[in-house]
């Protein structure tokens, strides 16, 4: 195991195990959006210093004040739709086109991979940009930030009241996502862990099941985390800095 604070040396080291690789996975959460002014859950400036995650993501607080639940959720979608993807959601996007790391499993509920081109993505938590009828369980893609006088969001299709299209806390994971990730963990002989804590569970337990299974782990992180001390290479320091200087030892432009 080797732990880096320079991202040259980190990404030299992880390109070697990407080239080795025969299936390697990404699995990020908020972190890695965090460099898009996107804020994470847990650290300093967390999204739930504001809030307490009770309080807002979860089906008790939505029954309680639905409109309080959406204008937060309306302020979250015009961070994402304001945001950019980083160099590290180009870099990952540009990998997977490359055939070089095979998908990405998500947490994140902001849709930055797809945006930057990664095709292969499951998305764990759902998505902020996508409402769903509470009633008639219609879906569809929030494309602008929605007016106060919008909110609560209707159904178009019912007129009943909608949802965000995420997974709040004490909801089950959507089960045909996470069969998908739960194979993907079972198939990678290398899993990159970018930007989460990885207190979240069930998401958070997936790379330890590839680590039992023989896979190596890569932990790229601000600090330490649940996955210090049991992956072949930490890096500590912010994603984009490791990102651009994987970009340079796989000859990709991010
Ligand atoms: C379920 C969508 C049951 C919504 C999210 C007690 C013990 C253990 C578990 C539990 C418990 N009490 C309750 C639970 C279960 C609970 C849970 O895990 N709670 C945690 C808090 C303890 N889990 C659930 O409720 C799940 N459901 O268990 O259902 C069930 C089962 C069957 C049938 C019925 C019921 C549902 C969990 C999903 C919740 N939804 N998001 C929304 O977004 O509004 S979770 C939320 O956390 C986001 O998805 C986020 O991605 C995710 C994980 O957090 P992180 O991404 O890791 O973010 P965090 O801030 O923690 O960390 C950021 C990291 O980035 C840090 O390490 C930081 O250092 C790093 N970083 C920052 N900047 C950078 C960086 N790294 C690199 N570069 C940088 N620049
Ligand atoms: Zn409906």
């Amino acid at each position: 195991m080797a732990v880096y604070k320079d991202p040259v040396e980190a990404a030299k080291h992880a390109w070697r195990l990407l080239e080795e690789s025969g299936y390697a996975i990404l699995f990020t959460g908020s972190g890695i959006s965090a460099e898009a002014s996107i804020p994470t859950f847990r650290g300093k400036d967390g999204l739930w210093n504001r809030y307490r995650p009770e309080e807002l993501a979860t089906p008790e607080a939505f029954a309680r004040d639905p409109l309080k639940v959406w204008r937060w959720y309306a302020w979250r979608i015009s961070l994402v739709l304001g945001a950019e993807p980083t160099v590290s959601h180009k870099v990952i996007a540009l990998l997977e086109k490359k055939g070089i790391i095979k998908s990405v499993i998500t947490q994140n509920v902001d849709g930055l991979h797809q945006r930057a081109g990664s095709v292969n993505v499951i998305e764990l938590h759902g998505s902020i940009l996508r409402a769903r009828c509470t009633k008639c369980g219609y879906k569809w893609e929030i494309t602008r930030v929605p007016s106060d006088d919008e909110l609560p969001l209707r159904c178009p299709k019912c007129g009943a009241l909608a949802r965000p299209d995420v997974v709040w806390f004490g909801e089950p994971l959507p089960v045909e996502a996470y069969q998908r990730a739960l194979k993907e963990f079972s198939r990678a002989d290398l899993v990159l862990i970018v930007g989460t804590s990885g207190v979240v569970e069930p998401a958070g337990s997936l790379p330890l099941y590839a680590k039992s299974r023989g896979a190596r782990l890569v932990n790229v992180n601000l600090e330490a985390n649940r996955y210090s001390g049991i992956c072949e290479v930490e890096f500590y320091g912010p994603s984009t800095s490791f990102f651009r200087a994987l970009a340079r030892e796989a000859g990709i432009h991010g």
